[in-house]
Parts: structure tokens; sequence; C-alpha cells
């Protein structure tokens, strides 16, 4: 029996895992005790993923759409189809009528070459699903500090004295940090939600701030404001570290601890105590979805502001600290993005570093992010590379007309996902075990999965099948082997550069990007200034009449859940929306009853679950639920395009039926 080294194929913790191999069969698997996070250390998720190589359902072989059904074809017939409607359409349209974009378990190795496919056509319309989680994240941290990363290390919890943890559910999402959570704690470390929910990690905090739903920004302008009036900042550190505080002091001036208690909802005194407790050392903030699919970019900006302010960066145990999404996303968004090169801004002069690399020089005008891409009119192909978007975007009835309007519709997954049903050509790929190439986690560790078993049918690997269509479209220079293609990535791409494939190939090792930190901005922040930036963010009060719908996770389930619901017995489905008694009251609906759910873009049926762990005003459900986002409407963040998720107004009717 052989034991395989792997990343969990899930959430960005990317822990580590142990296969057991024999006769190319996974027997079981088990935590793998050398892996400098997760130490030994699973969640239910991680435990049972392998099982899914054996689904019944696995694509074997290529399917091209003939009318309203599938048929078989060779790889052969698939690849020169795709290839000759590409340059059709190319020629007919324009290359910026084509667009790529991919889920965000690729290895590093299948973004890069995707993202050079696309570059290659001569078009920038690539992207990856990065963009409807934590992109104001990485767009808020790279203006503020430097990079689009957390600034500091999971471990570094162990060290803090307190963690501050906005709009994300650790316990629901991110299960193995609730170990460094519940070890902290032990210690005396303080622990603060702010969540509009009561989440398992509110019940494990020290401090819950249940606010309103967006209406974070208020509260971190006015913390900044209390802390600055009451001299609760570091002033040496905003003298030396920080290029405009004396502007950021004229700003914030209108931010009232008062108002705050009326925006949010929150007492004031709880308010006082909570910039009380962040104006101490060593702090580490934190955050997740909340924060990103309500109020964007700028409610992190404005999250990051009192960090700086206290002087919580650049020392142990304090930090900046984002929960990224999907085992590779932090690595996706590094890579691929339709608006800076994967070595920088979209200048001539890294064009031209680039076509040194690559051999063709890439095109300059701006791509299409995903979101503006399928909720514009601009694009007749497009290239999924294991991205489920039918499900996954809002505002589910236009993306289905859209994905059905394409020319030509490429999806690459290794099952028939709602997205794959209104494909032109389906092509199946290998499951993680079945693969090599690295992921980056949410604390900037890259390591690498090793193979551990092979595909089955005629599968094969992203990485193939880019090469190919590569060179039927004449371009050159592509590779199947992700060795190879890790050392061109991480030629080009400068974050990676000081990393080698022993040191991500050893799961003990602390392959963190840039240079190996855990904790970042020590001496100087990595933007031009060498300074960090506090962000002047406004407030505004969203609009809409009506209850509030939250989507979120559920910790036995996993996105649109196309893995976990192959895995029998593990996951129990069912359509609930959580509503406060007081609300529930008011609608007069009960327990178990079943309810109408309708937004302005369209409806869904669920069953009322009556929980007081909702605030009133509020209602929930799981964004795995494959109807939800019948339900949430395609409203962005203007900054970075990412959905609000979490914020939809909607109506609740009864239904009268009951169980
Ligand atoms: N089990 C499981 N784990 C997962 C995933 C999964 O599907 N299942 N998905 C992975 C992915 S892709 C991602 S991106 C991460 C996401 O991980 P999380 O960030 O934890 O995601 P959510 O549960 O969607 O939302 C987080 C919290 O935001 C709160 N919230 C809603 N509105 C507001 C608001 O206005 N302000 C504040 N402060 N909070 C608010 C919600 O109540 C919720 O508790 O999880 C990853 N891990
Ligand atoms: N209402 C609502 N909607 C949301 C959210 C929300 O909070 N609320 N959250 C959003 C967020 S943060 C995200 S990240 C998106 C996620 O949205 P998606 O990325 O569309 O969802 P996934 O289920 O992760 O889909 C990934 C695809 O990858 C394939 N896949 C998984 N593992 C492997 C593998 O090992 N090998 C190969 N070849 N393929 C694989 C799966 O079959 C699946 O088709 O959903 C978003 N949608
Ligand atoms: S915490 Fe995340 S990475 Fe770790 S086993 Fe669970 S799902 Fe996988
Ligand atoms: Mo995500």
């Amino acid at each position: 029996m052989e034991v395989i080294k792997t990343i969990c194929p899930f959430c960005g913790v990317g822990c580590g895992l142990d296969l057991y191999v024999e006769n190319n069969f996974i027997i079981r698997s088990s935590p793998s005790r050398e892996h400098i996070l997760s130490g030994g250390h699973v969640c239910g998720k991680g435990a049972i993923a392998s099982e899914v190589t054996y689904a019944w359902d696995r694509l074997l072989y290529p399917l091209k759409r003939v009318k309203d059904t599938f048929i078989r074809v060779t790889w052969d017939v698939a690849i020169k189809e795709i290839s000759s409607k590409l340059k059709e359409i190319k020629e007919k349209y324009g290359p910026e009528s084509i667009a790529f974009y991919g889920g965000c378990q690729n290895t590093l190795e299948e973004v890069y070459s995707f993202m050079k496919l696309a570059r290659g056509l001569g078009t920038n319309n690539i992207d990856s699903c990065a963009r409807v989680c934590h992109e104001p994240s990485a767009m808020a941290l790279k203006e503020a500090v430097g990079i689009g990363a957390s600034s500091v290390a999971v471990s570094e919890i162990l060290n803090a004295k307190n963690v501050v943890i906005a709009g994300e559910s650790i316990t629901e999402s991110h299960p193995v940090i609730s170990q460094y959570l519940v070890e902290a704690k032990r210690k005396g470390t303080k622990i603060i939600v702010i969540d509009p929910r009561v989440t398992g990690t509110a019940k494990l905090a020290d401090m819950h701030l249940q606010i309103n739903s967006r209406s974070d920004i208020y509260l971190f302008n006015a913390v900044a404001n209390y802390l600055i009036s009451n001299g609760l900042f570091d002033r040496e550190f905003v003298v030396n570290r920080i290029e405009n505080f004396d502007e950021f002091v004229r700003f914030i001036k209108g931010f009232t601890i008062e108002e705050a208690e009326k925006v949010t909802g929150v007492s004031k005194d709880k308010i006082i105590e909570f910039a009380k407790i962040i104006s101490s050392k060593p702090t580490i903030f934190s955050w997740g979805l909340g924060l990103t699919q309500t109020t964007g970019v700028n409610a992190v900006k404005a999250y990051i502001n009192l960090a700086l302010i206290t002087g919580n960066i650049g020392i142990e145990g304090a930090g900046l600290l984002v929960y990224r999404g999907q085992s590779n996303v932090q690595g996706s968004g590094d890579i691929a993005k339709p608006n800076v090169f994967p070595n920088g801004p979209m200048t001539e002069d890294n064009a031209k570093e680039l076509s040194k690399v690559w051999g063709f020089l890439p095109p300059l005008k701006e791509g299409l992010s995903i979101t503006e891409a399928f909720f514009g009119n601009k694009i007749r192909a497009m290239f999924l590379m294991n991205y489920n978007p039918a499900q996954s975007l809002p505002n589910r009835n236009r993306v289905i007309s859209f994905l059905k309007s394409l020319d030509l519709l490429v999806v690459m997954d290794p099952f028939m996902t709602e997205t794959a049903k209104y494909a032109h050509y389906v092509l199946p790929t290998p499951l993680w075990v079945e693969k090599e190439g690295s992921v980056t986690n949410l604390d900037r560790l890259v390591k690498w999965r090793f193979k551990a078993v092979d595909s089955p049918g005629e599968v094969k690997s992203e990485l193939w099948i880019i090469k190919r269509i590569a060179e039927e479209l004449g371009l050159n220079g592509f590779h199947d082997d992700p060795k190879i293609v890790f050392k061109e990535m991480k030629e080009v791409v400068r974050l990676y550069s000081n990393l080698t494939l022993d040191e991500i190939m050893d799961y003990s090792s602390n392959s963190r990007y840039p240079n190996h930190e855990t904790v970042m901005y020590k001496e100087r922040f990595l933007t031009p200034s060498g300074k960090a930036k506090l962000s002047l963010v406004g407030f505004d009060k969203l609009q809409g009449e009506g209850l509030i719908l939250i989507t979120g996770r559920n910790v036995t389930r996993y996105n649109s859940d196309e893995l976990i619901k192959r895995i029998p017995g593990y996951s129990s489905f069912s359509s609930n929306l959580y509503i406060n008694p007081i609300d529930a009251e008011s609608l007069s609906i009960e327990e178990g009853e079943m309810v109408k759910v309708i937004s302005k873009c369209g409806m869904a049926i669920f069953r009322a679950r009556i929980s007081n762990e909702v605030k009133p005003g509020h209602v929930f459900a799981y964004m795995h639920d494959p109807y939800v986002n019948n339900v949430v409407c395609d409203d962005f963040d203007e900054i970075s395009k990412t959905p609000r998720y979490k914020a939809t107004v909607v109506k609740i009717e009864k239904l009268r039926h009951k169980i």
C-alpha cells in the first residue's frame, strides 16, 4: 500500500490528507500529521472527500450537443471542432467576444495555462470565481498594504490577545480553524464576532456584535473616530507607517457612536467596549463574505483602517487575515484577472516581458470580469473550467438564458453539472486525486497535490485539453506537465518567484509567498510608498423595504454541492428559510410551514424554520440550496463587481402546507 499526500479539495484552509492507495484504488484517507497548518486535523468533509472518486455518474468521454441531446465524440473531434468554432467566432465578432472563466479548485498551473490560452487567443476576458467571493478583499488589501492576501498566518491566532471575526462563520466554513480559536481561547485570547446571526462562531465568542445587515462600514468608521478622539490609537505607528493619517482624521469626524447604535442596532456601550478591546495589542482582524458580499470593497477598507490606526499589523499575533473560500481561490485571483497581467499592471512593458516567455503579445485592452460578462451582452463564446455558474451566480433565470444564448459554450467538469447541461461540448476532467499540481491557501501557503489514482474512462487533464486547443489554434509553448508549468508560472508571477517545488512538496515547510513570512510588513508595506494607506469610505444606507435575505454556508455541504451530494449518506438536504419568531409572528408563519420567498428578480419555495439565531428583519437560507439564486438578484458592488449575495430584499408569502 502506498501513502499519497494531497490537499483537501474543499475550503481555503487547505488541510493535508494522506491517501492510502492499493492497486489504483483509494482505500481510506487520514489527516496528514506533518502539515504545517492542519497538523493532523480535518473536518468531516475532508475526511470523506476522496469517496467521490467512485461516483457512478462520472463523465467518462467528451460529449457534443446535437439538438437536445448529447452524443459521444472522440477527443480529436471535440478539440478540432471547438478550435475551429473559436476561430470562426473570433473572426466574426472579434476576440473580445470570447471568455474564459474558471472555478477555484483548479491548480495554479491550470489557472495559469487557461489564462495564457485566453491571452493567446487575443482576449483579456479571463477571470475566476474569486470575483464573486473575495475580490473586494484582494482589492482593498492591495491598496492599503500592498498585496491582496492575508498579512498574517492562521497560527498567529495562538499569539493574539484578541481576534475579531467579521462576517464569517468559521465553524461552518473553515472548521479546522476552530481548533486554533478554541486553543487560543483556552489561553485567554478574546474572540469578538460581528455578524447579524448567532453563528456557531458567535456562540464560541466572548463578545458578539449582532449588527444589522450592511451596517459594518458605519460601525468601523464610528469606532475609528472614537479611537482617534479618545487617544486610543498608536501614535508612533500612524506617524511612521501611514501615509495619510491627517486627512483620515478630518474625514472620520462625522461618524458617531450614537449614530452607530442606531444604524447597527448594537448598544453604544457595547460598541465602546469593542473599541477599547481592539485598541490593545496584539489583535488579529479577520473577515469573511459578510463584508465582501454585502458592502464590498469599502467595507473591507473601513475594517482594515481599524487594524492600521491601532498599529495592529506587522507584529506577532496581529494583522489582517482573510478567510478565503476555496482550496485555490487565493492563487486563482493572484494569476487570472481581466484587468491585470500575471506580472503586474497591463502596460506595454509588461506585455513585452510576457511575450518573451510566451512567444506572443497579450492584448492591452481590459477584459470583462465574470459578472460583467454574464450580465452584459458582449460574449458569444465561453469556456468554463470546473465552474458551475448556472447554480452559483445570482439571478439564475437570467444566467441560464445567457448560457442558452451563446454560440459556443464549452464546459470542462468531472460531472454533468447544472451548467454543463447547457453546453455545446462537455469535456470530462479529473478529480484532484487523479492529477498533480499546486494550490495557495488562505494564509499564502502553497502546497503540491500528488496524484493518487488514474482517471476513469477517457478523462483527460485540464492541462492536456488546454495544450491541445492551443496547438489547434497555432499557439506553441503550452505544457501538460504541471511541474514544467509551475516553473514558468513562478518566473512570470512575481509573488511566487521565491518558492521551490521541493518546499511546496514538503507539507511541513513554511512555503508561504512572497518571502516565507508568517507575519508580513514588519518594517515596510508593499505599497509604492512603503507606507500603508487609510481609506476614506462613506456609508450609503442601502435601499429597499422588506426583510433582508442572507445566504451562507452549512458545514456538511460545499458550494453547489457537486462533490458532496455524490457521497452517499453524508449530507441531507432541505430547503429551509430561517426566520426570527418576531417576524414569523407578524407574518403569521408557523414552524415547518411552506413559504414563498419573492424578490425583484424571482421566487422560490422554502420551509420556514423559526429561529432566534436570525436577527429580526433578516431571514437566512443556505447558499447550497439549488433554488436560492432564483431569488438572489444581480446587484453588485460597484467597485469589484462582486454580487451582493447576502442582502436581497424579499417578501414572504404563506403557502398553507405543513409537515
Ligand atoms: N462547509 C462549507 N465550507 C465552505 C464553503 C461551503 O460551501 N461549505 N465554501 C467555501 C467558500 S467558496 C467560501 S468563499 C467561504 C465562505 O465562508 P464565510 O465567509 O463564512 O461564508 P458565509 O457563511 O457565506 O457568510 C459568512 C457570514 O456573513 C454573515 N453576514 C451576512 N451579512 C452580513 C453583514 O452585513 N455584516 C456582517 N458582518 N456579516 C454578515 C452571515 O450571517 C454569515 O454568518 O467558505 C468556504 N468554506
Ligand atoms: N446565494 C449565494 N450564492 C453564492 C454564494 C453565496 O454566499 N450565496 N457564494 C459564492 C461563492 S463565495 C462562490 S466561491 C461560488 C462557488 O461557485 P462555483 O465555483 O460555481 O461552485 P462549486 O460548487 O465550487 O463548483 C465548482 C465546480 O468544480 C468542479 N470540481 C470540484 N472539484 C473538482 C476537482 O477536483 N476536479 C475537477 N476537475 N473539478 C472539480 C465541480 O464539479 C463543480 O462543477 O458560489 C457563489 N454563490
Ligand atoms: S477545514 Fe476545509 S480544507 Fe480542512 S478538511 Fe475541512 S473542508 Fe477540507
Ligand atoms: Mo467562495
